[in-house]
């Protein structure tokens, strides 16, 4: 990985005008630094207009190679994984790249004793346990193509997305524990299983010893299967534009789009972007928050961290248990020096008292990492404060599951921060802003829609089996160009802030509104945890605003606080971006990855209950059918 590390902003300059000047000379120099099977013939062919996108054809590479063979010899008794419990008094549990590499082995085995071969579709509904690691490692090691379905979803969501890639086996775990609770996973997959034809295997690791419906001749145990594996298993040849993974991920339609990653760019993108943006010492530990189930589990939990060789920690709980300070005191305990987290969990634990904090030694971190959703200044000033002590860059790393790594983000200690910008484009990624009609907007200090004009290596190639739903979705609102869905602003020195999705600007009295903007200010008044804004139809000014706010506990709803919230957005955003309405709430209809689900927020607005649409992936349904009620009242 040292290979890989900018080491200056003068150095970072270097890099991007080369990547930009002659990409394929700078991403070959790149790929050089991994383990080939076979050394590629061309780097890049592509059209955005097909689209079409293929990064070092005629060259094969196993992800998994690169992950764990090529460690061995020198990093071979380094821990590659520090596993975390859910209860603090379970024993935590080390892994050495050794270890996984033998586990990763003979997990593959019981993969090809169960008839799975390359190609092969296999479905994975685990929680946050090494095993989920083992299984998509092993999958990775023989070519099959793992589509993680997050632990937390319904049945319905499983088989649809079973269905959806036809997956073959299913690999999950009898319960998973999640704070005091406890879920019984393999009762919801046996639903699940129900509908999905496809499937002849199904794998169940134990994680409790509670007794476990196992259906004769398809479900078999983990453990049983593994007496009956051997540990030697080569690595598949895999071409570079192979299938890795496909990975589903919301649209605006409510279909799920499954993602397809390959394997050559993807290994090169999202190691490039780990080594540079997070830049770890050679004993640092690093713990990136998210679970598995989504992108960023992908790229920043599993594959790129172990590419470069890095203690990486899984967590299985959740951050209130057993009580607000379990981040800290597992950043304490395991001396972590790089966290990654998301602002709605900055946001959550900003609303503790400090004491939960203070409680731990958080004097091993050096950088502090923020992903998911725009950051507010005063969640961005929290966990610089609180949590950095003011010593810790903090990277505000943009990117998508679409885009497979991080695109745009401070290099922690190299490049500049900026409080709630993603700052500056990786080298390699190619960013413009691009106004209604199309044109790009050249100038600073300007707002547009966010579009990259030139193809990285970890792009996803296609939506699984709809490739013209991938064209119109991604490459038909610009010629050219990836459309990434975000509105930006860019600022006097080329610095971009995300000013959140595009479908979220509102437009009031011919006003473009971000809404993420008019949440930042209502997050300023010092009685707000969150808030959301949506716009809703209004016959003067075609749309008004409608703010959901979240208070603290000792604060009680009044006109006075109304009037107090509305003052401070005209005066910090415009009058203009006063909100009509404001419902004072309990929470906020989120996904499981953080995301504020608006379109049911924008139904209640304008009153149009009638149909909500699929709320199966939300973490907290109840809290619709409360925000709903009070509306009435508003
Ligand atoms: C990695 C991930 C992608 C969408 C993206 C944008 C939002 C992600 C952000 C951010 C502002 C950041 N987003 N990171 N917005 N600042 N640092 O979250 O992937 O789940 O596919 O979501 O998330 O709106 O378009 P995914």
């Amino acid at each position: 990985m040292e290979n890989l590390k900018i080491r200056s902003f003068a150095e970072y300059k270097k890099a991007y005008k080369k990547s930009v000047q002659d990409p394929e000379a700078f991403w070959s120099e790149i790929a050089n630094t991994f383990t080939w099977q076979k050394k590629w013939d061309k780097t890049l062919e592509w059209d955005f207009r097909k689209p079409e996108v293929k990064w070092f054809q005629g060259g094969q590479i196993n992800i998994t190679e690169n992950c764990l063979d090529r460690h061995l010899k020198k990093l071979g008794n380094k821990t590659a994984i520090i596993w975390e419990p859910n209860d603090p008094d379970e024993e935590s549990r080390y892994i050495t790249y050794r270890q996984l590499f033998v586990k990763v082995c003979r997990f593959a085995n019981v993969l090809r004793n169960n008839g799975i071969k390359k190609g092969d579709k296999v479905c994975i509904y685990m929680p946050m346990i090494p095993e989920l690691a083992i299984a998509m490692l092993a999958c990775a090691r023989i070519g099959a193509v793992h589509s993680i379905v997050f632990a937390g979803f319904s049945s319905s969501a499983i088989a649809r997305r079973i269905n959806d890639s036809e997956c073959k086996m299913l690999i999950t775990a009898n319960e998973v524990y999640r704070g005091s609770k406890k879920v019984n996973l393999k009762e919801i997959c046996d639903k699940a299983l129900e509908e999905t034809p496809s499937i002849e295997k199904v794998i169940v690791y134990r994680r409790t010893v509670e007794p476990t419906n196992m259906v004769e001749g398809r479900d078999s145990f983990w453990f049983d299967e593994l007496q009956k594996a051997s540990q030697d298993c080569e690595a598949e040849i895999m071409d570079a534009e192979d299938m890795l993974f496909i990975l589903y991920t919301s649209g605006s339609t409510g279909k799920p789009k499954g993602m397809v990653h390959t394997v050559g760019g993807y290994t090169v993108g999202t190691t490039y972007t780990f080594a540079n943006v997070f830049q770890l010492e050679k004993d640092d530990v690093y713990w990136c928050t998210a679970d598995i189930g989504w992108i960023t589990g992908h790229s920043y939990i599993i594959y790129g961290p172990l590419a470069a060789g890095a203690t990486t920690v899984m967590f299985e709980g959740i951050p209130s248990y057993p009580d607000y300070g379990r981040f800290w005191e597992i950043v304490d305990k395991l001396n972590v020096t790089h966290f990654y987290t998301a602002p709605t969990a900055i946001r959550s634990l900003a609303k503790q008292p400090l004491k939960f904090v203070e409680q731990h030694d958080l004097s091993s971190l050096k950088v502090l990492g923020s992903v998911g959703e725009p950051i507010n200044e005063e969640a961005w000033h929290w966990y610089n404060d609180n949590i950095g002590k003011g010593n810790c860059p903090i990277v505000d790393t943009w990117w998508q599951t679409e885009t497979g790594g991080i695109m745009i983000s401070p290099l922690a200690g190299i490049t500049p921060t900026r409080p709630t910008f993603a700052t500056l484009p990786l080298p390699g990624v190619q960013p413009a802003l691009m106004d209604e009609t199309g044109n790009e907007i050249k100038e600073l200090n300007a707002d547009g829609r966010l579009a990259i004009k030139f193809p990285w290596p970890s792009i996803a190639r296609t939506i699984y089996g709809d490739h013209q739903r991938y064209k119109e979705v991604y490459f038909s609102a610009f010629e050219n160009m990836y459309f990434t869905g975000d509105g930006a602003y860019r600022d006097a020195t080329g610095n971009y802030r995300i000013t959140g999705r595009v479908d979220d600007i509102v437009i009031v009295s011919g006003h473009n509104l971000g809404t993420a903007t008019i949440e930042n200010a209502i997050d300023e008044h010092e009685g707000v945890v969150e808030s959301a804004v949506v716009g809703f139809p209004h016959d003067v000014k075609g749309n008004a605003l409608y703010a959901y706010v979240i208070l603290y506990n000792d604060v009680e709803p009044s006109d006075k606080l109304i009037k107090e919230i509305k003052d401070l957005v005209a005066n910090t955003v415009g009058p203009i971006a006063k909100p009509d309405k404001i419902q004072f709430v309990n929470g906020l209809p989120k996904t499981r990855s953080g995301k504020i689900m608006r379109r049911i927020l924008r139904k209640i607005a304008s009153n149009d209950t009638g149909n909500l649409g699929d709320t199966s992936t939300l973490l907290n349904p109840e809290i619709v059918d409360e925000i709903m009620a009070e509306a009435k009242n508003i």
